[in-house]
This record gives structure tokens, sequence and C-alpha cells, in this order.
């Protein structure tokens, strides 16, 4: 595998200005035929040579130049691509190939692939190579024309990015359509779908009085659970009217609900994909943590086409130009339709228990990364999630109204385009005049700064002098409340860390105040500071607060103290629960009280469950039966299965009849019993793996079935290695199928250095297990020799 730099930028030396794809979808092969305006990036000096990126799986049937056929001598194709060598004319030129691909046959869900009964794609990041020979690369940007003919019967609904043009009837029962999108765009947001699929419409009036076409198109048995993510697109098209003046383009927006799909959700250019977990959801098959993931990857895949589509990024490494500035803008849309307070405990939560770890592990970059093998692989935590609080610092230190100015100008400048990190900087910096240049640190260093923060008060002159020190420096927008212990906010202030240690010193504070800093965690920073909090902390929370932990003890620590904690406070979550009880016949809402309701009640359950007993039981027992949404249902299910037993056996069994047609909400009960700490799980999660539910080539099932096992501590930390040995040979099969899927998987030996030698020596030979293994992937390579010491 070949290690890339982002130093090593070029310029393309050619572009590309207009690309006509045509697709025959066949159920053995599928002719790719593809025409392209070949235009030299006068940039750069006259090349002898032009490289298209390709892959194995694409097999070269014809190749023109300028209409006519080129001879062999002056072209060479393998599995990296095809080198047009010489007879290149000069100018601009037409270039034709012809590829055919198998759909059927590709397990790695990127180019063109099959999903259930449908020809769907996935060309983000470099997938558009598994379909034809191109300049796979996000600056080169061309218009695009997509013809798809396919039978009429099998595929009554063929879609690509665009305005429909064109469409008709063919012998043999065949059908066609033409689709011409008017917005340049890079290939990786090119997307084609081809199925016999339901479609729910709607429409949404913009800013401008245009009215646009909304359509959902599902299997015909799920048309009754696109509700929610239909209305969750409309608050957000508005949303984005509302907060930041942007409308949408086109006069349709097409979401397709995809069931085998590597990640969650993908933003081609009108025509998004979703993973149907991310799209599918009624009261009774989601819960409230479902809804809410909803809504927040409608409006994410929404924003993109502002931020990533009409501005996109000049090279992969500056994937969080697109990817932290989107997800900041969908942690708004859900902050400002929901609980704002509540949303960003949840992403507080998620950065320190995803992105903390990530930060301070082998597998640690800056948020603009500089070298990779795989692209794949960075679609991280970091990336995302550290993005958008770099996104959030900007905002902090400009104000809301700067940092709409700085966007208003980002996109004046650029739109069109394909930038880069510094390229939004500078934007940001104009706009406002504010000297950014301190946020530079942000983009190229790895790790979370600690930060520490003295308060002095000197009651005879009346100051209050705070002091921080951050280590390495960096600069961080900190609000520092200063407050009187009891009393409302005394004064706020922005205070800017720019230096290794900083002091500032308020005047006329006579009393000494409680000072309250990191407001709103207002920068991704640890700060060492004596937290209480009522909630126990998770056990990955936990592991790198112990050096050497061995991870069997800390939890069995962590469950007495839950024990403890919930034999104490028996009284008031018995009252917990049945205040926050619905009246039998309420209706489900997906709203903040109902579901801050919801999750306090279920949350005492959890508690009282830990105590066992038959009266806890038997109320476990009566709510799982008596369950009318997902949200109850699954908590009760949940809290049964740690009282364990012949009760947790049978409330499992009952789950499985009621819901044995639902595959999403079967991907619950399979992480449930994968996540089981019984002693000696690994051998019931084998026996899993054979289950008619199970499916091992649909992403999902692996998350819910592997990474849920990962979870256990009991299990996959066994004291025998028995937990690592299934992990490895699980990431070793699943790899035959699909990389992606493996090289997450196998993530999770990443924090081997956290525990007890005995575990570290066992998680590393795992590791160098899959290392040496026969024909592992370059995605899986690149996981696993980073995590090796
Ligand atoms: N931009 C999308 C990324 C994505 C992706 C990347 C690699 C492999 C498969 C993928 N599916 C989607 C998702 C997003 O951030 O919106
Ligand atoms: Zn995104």
């Amino acid at each position: 595998p070949v290690e890339k730099f982002r130093k090593d930028y070029k310029p393309s030396p050619y572009l590309i200005s207009t690309v006509h794809l045509d697709f025959q979808l066949n159920e053995e092969s599928t002719l790719v035929q593809s025409k392209l305006r070949i235009v030299p990036n006068h940039a750069e000096s006259s090349p002898v040579s032009l490289f298209l990126n390709g892959h194995a799986d694409v097999v070269l049937e014809s190749i023109r130049v300028n209409g006519a056929d080129l001879e062999a001598s002056h072209y060479a194709a393998d599995a990296q691509g095809l080198t047009i060598k010489s007879g290149l004319p000069s100018g601009e030129w037409d270039l034709e190939i012809a590829t055919r691909i198998k759909p059927q046959e590709n397990t790695s869900l990127e180019g063109l692939y099959r999903s259930g009964g449908m020809f769907c794609s996935q060309c983000e990041a470099e997938g558009f190579r598994h379909i034809t020979y191109f300049l796979d690369r996000p600056d080169v940007m061309a218009k695009y024309t997509s013809r798809i003919e396919a039978d009429k019967a099998k595929y009554p609904v063929l879609l690509s990015n665009g305005n429909l043009v064109d469409q008709g009837d063919l012998e043999g029962g065949r059908h066609f359509t033409v689709w011409e999108d008017p917005f340049v765009k890079p290939c990786y947001l090119f997307a084609l779908v081809a199925g016999d699929l339901a479609v729910q419409e709607d429409t949404f009036r913009t800013m401008s009085g245009k009215d646009v076409a909304l359509r959902i198109y599902t299997d015909a048995h799920n048309t009754s659970k696109v509700a929610f993510a239909m209305q969750s697109l409309k608050r957000a098209m508005k949303w984005d009217e509302e907060t930041f003046g942007l409308e949408y383009d086109l006069d349709l927006f097409n979401i397709v609900a995809v069931d085998d799909f590597n990640m969650g959700a993908m933003e081609n250019k009108s025509l998004n994909l979703f993973n149907s977990r991310l799209v599918l959801a009624t009261p009774d098959t989601a819960t409230d943590a479902d809804f809410g993931r909803i809504e927040g990857v409608v409006g994410h895949e929404y924003f993109h086409n502002w931020t990533g589509n009409r501005v996109t990024c000049r090279d992969w490494f500056q994937l969080t130009l697109k990817e932290g500035l989107t997800v900041y803008r969908d942690q708004e849309f859900s902050a400002d339709l929901n609980s704002r307070g509540v949303k960003r405990v949840e992403d507080v939560a998620r950065l320190r228990a995803a992105q903390f770890p990530e930060d301070a592990g082998p597998l640690a970059h800056a948020i603009r990364p500089d070298s990779v093998i795989k692209m794949d692989n960075f679609y991280t935590a970091t990336v995302y999630e550290k993005g958008a609080e770099v996104v959030r610092l900007y905002e902090a230190l400009l104000g809301r109204a700067g940092f709409r100015a700085g966007l208003d100008l980002y996109f004046a400048r650029h739109d069109g385009g394909a930038v880069t990190c510094d390229d939004f900087r500078a934007a940001m910096a104009d706009a406002s005049g504010a000297d950014l240049g301190g946020l530079e640190g942000w983009y190229a260093r790895a790790g979370t700064p600690r930060v520490e923060v003295g308060v002095e008060h000197d009651a005879g002159a009346g100051t209050l002098t705070v002091t921080a020190t951050q280590a390495p420096p960096v600069l961080t927008a900190r609000e520092g409340g200063v407050t009187t212990a009891g009393q409302a906010m005394l004064r706020q202030a922005v205070l800017r860390l720019e230096h290794q240690r900083q002091t500032w010193v308020f005047e006329r504070v006579p009393a000494r105040p409680v000072p309250s800093v990191l407001r709103g965690f207002s920068a991704p920073v640890r700060l060492t500071f004596k937290a209480h909090a009522l909630a126990l902390p998770d056990l990955a929370e936990l592991v790198p607060e112990v050096p050497g932990a061995d991870p069997l003890l800390l939890h069995h620590v962590r469950e007495a103290a839950a024990r403890a904690l919930a034999a104490a406070l028996r009284p008031e979550l018995e009252r917990a629960a049945r205040d926050n009880s619905d009246p039998p016949g309420a209706p489900y809402e997906f709203e903040a009280g109902a579901c801050a309701r919801r999750a306090l009640k279920n949350a005492a359950l959890g508690a009282l469950a830990r105590l066992g007993g038959e009266g806890v039981t038997q109320d476990l027992l009566a709510r799982f039966r008596a369950a009318t949404n997902m949200t109850d249902e699954a908590a009760a299910l949940a809290a049964l299965d740690r009282i364990g037993g012949k009760v947790r056996q049978e409330a499992l069994d009952a789950f499985y009849a009621k819901w044995k047609h639902e595959p999403l909400v079967l991907l619950k009960w399979i992480a449930m019993q994968a996540a089981s700490n019984l002693p000696g799980n690994t051998a019931a999660v084998r026996t899993l793996m054979q289950h008619e539910a199970v499916k091992l080539s649909n992403p999902n099932t692996c998350y819910s079935l592997f990474l849920a096992f990962a979870r256990s501590p009991v299990n996959f930390h066994a004291a025998d290695g028995s937990g690592y040995e299934f992990m490895a040979d699980s990431v070793l099969q699943i790899d035959q199928i699909n990389h992606q899927v493996a090289a997450r998987m196998v993530g999770v030996f990443n924090s081997w250095r956290n525990y007890d030698a005995e575990r570290g020596a066992l998680m590393t030979a795992a590791l160098r297990r899959m290392a040496s293994a026969n024909g592992i992937s370059a995605n899986v390579y690149e996981i696993v020799t980073k995590a090796l010491p």
C-alpha cells in the first residue's frame, strides 16, 4: 500500500469540462460508456501523458480519441488505471471509453453495486474509479449528463443527478432516462439508482418563491416510515434559508433509502442516498435517539448542498473543510429545533467518548491529516466532530454576525470551486478583519490540549485574577462566566488563550465569585477541573484515566458503584419511573420535553434493574409487553437483559417473534445479545452469526454484531484472549467481503496500550496475526500497522 502526503498536492495536468455517461444495466454485467471533454490545465506545463484512475474491477472494452479508435500502442491499462501514453491531441479533445463492470459481484459497496433488488452507487471518496476510468479527484469538476437504460419491469425507477430531461421506452421491455446536472461537480458526487421503488412526495417553496419537488424512495412496504424524514428535510431547507440565507438550487431533491450502505448517508447532488436506518422511522420501530439521528443526518446531507457540493474540497486532506463545517451546521440545526442544552451535552459526550480516545491513540491525526493510505479510514470523529468544534471556535471568536459574514464571503469567493481549509480561514478573517492565524494550530496538530485554570481573589483590591495555562499552546476561545455562588451570572467574557500562559484581571469584584469556565464547552480541550456528575462515566471514558487498567476489574467496580447508587436512591428512582410514565394510550411525540421524560424514566428503570427482585422484574415485564413505542420497548428489553436468566431469554424471543420482519429493529436485538456481559457469551455470538437475521454482507449487521461485542468488557476482554481471537477471526472474514467495514471493526484494538500488560500482549498478538494474514486489504493494513508498536 502507498502512503500519500498532503504536501505533495499538485494541480491536475488535465481537467474535464463535460461528462456524458451511458449505463446499460443488465443482470450479468453493466456496460458503461463515457464521453469526456478533456481540457489541458494551462496552469501547468504541457504534459506528455494522461493518467486516469481505475480499479481491477473495471474491464476496458474500447477507447476512442476525437471519434477514432486509439491504437493499442498508445495506451496501457492496469489495476490502478489507464495511461494514454501518446497520441494525445493538443488543445481540448474528446475521449470516449467503454468499460464493463459487475455490480452484482461488488460486495465492497463502493462504485456501482446491488442492494436487495436495486442498483445503487457510492462514489465518495474514491468509488467512481470502480465504475469507469476517470480523473478521480475532487478538484476536477465537470458538468454531467447521464443516460440510464434497464429492464422496465425490474427497474421502473431510474435516477441520477440533476433534472430529468428525457425518458422513453425501448425494444425488449427496456426503458431509459436522461439526467442533466447544471452544476459542476467532482465525480464523488455522482449517483445512480435503478430499482422497483415506491415514492412519497412533497413540495417546498423556497424563499425566492420557487417550488421544489421532494421525493423519498423506498421499498414499497416501507413508504409509511418516511414522514419524519420528509418533515426533517423541509425543516432543514427552511432553517438554512433563515440562518444562513442559503436556498436550494434545483427543482428536485431526491432521497433513496438503501439497505446495504457503508456509512450513514451520502450527499450526491440532488440525489442523496441514505442508509435505511437513517430514513425509516415510526414510533413503534424507532427510538427517540433514532429520531434524533434521522433529523440530524437528513439536515447534514441537505446542508452539504452548499458546504461540500457548491464549494468542495481541493483534495481529500481537506475533508474537514466540508465535514467539520457541515457537522457544525447540523448540530446547530438540531439545537434550534430541540433543546439546545441537551444537544450540546450529547455532542460533547460523543466528542469525549469517541474523539478524545482517538486523539490519544495510535491513529491520532490532525483534523487536516498529513498523510493517508486509504482515505476511507479518515472519515473519523477527529475530522468530523473535532472539525466541528474548530468551526465552533470561529463562531466563538467572531460572534454570530461575524461568522455569518465570513461564510457569506466564503461562498462569494469560492462558489463552484474546490478549495482548502486555509481558504475558509482567510474568508472568515477577511470578512471580519480578525486575526485568526492562531487557529492554524488546530488544523495542523493532533492531540487534545490540556488547559489548567487558576483563580485568585483579592478582597482588598476587589480584583479577580484568572490564570490559564495550556499544553501545547493553541488558540482557544473560552467563555469565562464570572458568577457569585447562588446568584445569576455576573459577567461574561470571551477569553482568548493564545499563549502557553495568560492572565486576566477583573476589576470591581468585591466578593469571591464562583468562576464558570469553558461554558458550553467552547473549545475541544481537557479542563483540569473536578467535575461532579450524577451519571457514572462509561467504561470507555474510565479506561484512559486508569493507566494499565484491568478492564474486567474496572467493569466490576463500576457495576458495584452503580448498584450501590441504585440501592441508596431506590425511592427516588421509583418515583422518577412512576412520575414520568405516560398514561395508557398517550400518543408518542418526538419533542424535547417528552424525550427528556422518557430518558429519565428509562434511566431510573435501568438502575432499578440492577437491584433485581420479583417486583422490579414483573414491572419491567409488564412495561415491555405494554410498550407502544420503541424507546420504551427497547429500554425495558435492555433492563430485562441486565436482570438475566429465564426472563431475559423469554423477552429476547418475544422481541424476535414480534419484529422478525423488520430488519432495522432486529439490529437492536442483535446488538443487545452481542454486547451481553454474560460470561462465555462469545460462543453465543458465534452461534448468532448463523442466525437467519444475520447477513454479514450488510454493514449495519456487522456493526451491530461486532462493534457491540467489543463493548463487552467481560467477553471482548476475557482474560484467556478468546474475545480478541474471535474479533480478529471476524475482521479477516469480513475483510474478504467489505474492506471498509473490516477496517472499522479492527479499530477496536487501537486502545491496547490502555490496558494491563497481559491484555496488551494478547491484543497486539491478535493485531500481528491480522497483519501477517494473506491478502489483507490496504484499509485493514493501514489501521493494523499504525496500531502496532
Ligand atoms: N460525505 C459522506 C461520506 C460517505 C462515505 C465515505 C466513505 C465511504 C462511504 C461513504 N458513504 C458516505 C457522508 C457525510 O459525511 O455526509
Ligand atoms: Zn458529511
